[in-house]
C-alpha cells in the first residue's frame, strides 16, 4: 500500500508544481493579445503623427503658394443667402458691358469688370446710346468682328451744346458718323475688325468721350 500511495502522490505533486509555474508565467508575462494591442497602438500613433505632419506640410505649402485654391470655410446658409442677395443688388448697379466679378486674390470682393460683348442677342449688334449730352456706355469690350451701333436718343434742343447734333469720331479717323441730329431716327454702325483700343469723341462737344476695346 505504501509504495502504491507513494506512486500515486508523486505525479500529483508534479502536476501542482507545473500548474504553479504556469500561473507564475502568466502573471509575469503579458499575454500575446496584450503584446499585439500595444504594438497596434504604437503603429496607430505613428500613423497619426505622419498624418499630422502631412497636414502641417500642406498648410505651409498653401501659405507659400498663393496660386493654390483657397478653400473657404462653409458659411451658414443664412449668411450665404445674404451675401448672394448683396451680390445680386450690386450686379444691378454695374453699367452696360460690365459684370460683377471677384478675383482669385480677393474671392470675397466683387467689382464691376468689363465683359466681352459680341454680335447676337436682341438686335444682332451691340447697341450704345447717346443721350442727355453724353455717350451713355463710355467703355465697352467687344470680340473682333463685332458691329457696334450708336443710337442718337438725345432730343434736347442744342444736344447739350450749341449745335443740334452729336457725332461719333474716332481720334485717328478710323470712323466718323457725321452729324447725328436730335430730330429723326439717327444711328451709326461700325464693324470692329482690328484688335486694339479705339478712343472716340464728339467734335462739337469734346468732353464727350468713349472707348471700344477689341479683343480676339
Ligand atoms: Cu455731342
Amino acid at each position: 500500500m505504501e509504495s502504491k500511495s507513494g506512486n500515486f502522490n508523486f505525479p500529483i505533486i508534479i502536476i501542482i508544481f507545473a500548474v504553479a509555474i504556469g500561473i507564475l508565467f502568466l502573471i509575469n508575462y503579458p499575454s500575446p493579445v496584450e503584446l499585439n494591442s500595444d504594438q497596434q497602438n504604437g503603429e496607430e500613433d505613428e500613423q497619426q503623427i505622419e498624418v499630422e505632419e502631412e497636414q502641417i506640410e500642406q498648410e505651409i505649402e498653401i501659405i507659400e503658394n498663393p496660386d493654390m485654391p483657397v478653400i473657404e470655410p462653409e458659411l451658414p446658409q443664412v449668411v450665404e443667402q445674404i451675401i448672394q442677395e448683396e451680390i445680386a443688388d450690386q450686379m444691378n448697379d454695374c453699367p452696360f458691358g460690365k459684370e460683377l466679378r471677384s478675383t482669385p486674390e480677393n474671392p470675397m470682393t466683387y467689382t464691376c469688370k468689363l465683359i466681352t460683348l459680341e454680335n447676337g442677342g436682341q438686335f444682332g449688334d451691340v447697341r450704345l446710346s447717346i443721350n442727355e449730352g453724353k455717350f451713355e456706355q463710355p467703355e465697352i469690350q467687344v470680340k473682333k468682328g463685332t458691329t457696334v451701333t450708336w443710337i442718337m436718343r438725345d432730343k434736347t434742343a442744342g444736344a447739350g451744346g450749341d449745335v443740334p447734333y452729336h457725332q461719333v469720331t474716332e481720334e485717328n479717323g478710323l470712323f466718323d458718323s457725321g452729324f447725328l441730329f436730335v430730330s429723326g431716327d439717327n444711328k451709326f454702325s461700325f464693324v470692329f475688325d482690328e484688335v486694339g483700343e479705339f478712343k472716340y469723341f464728339c467734335p462739337p462737344h469734346p468732353w464727350m468721350e468713349g472707348t471700344i476695346i477689341v479683343v480676339e
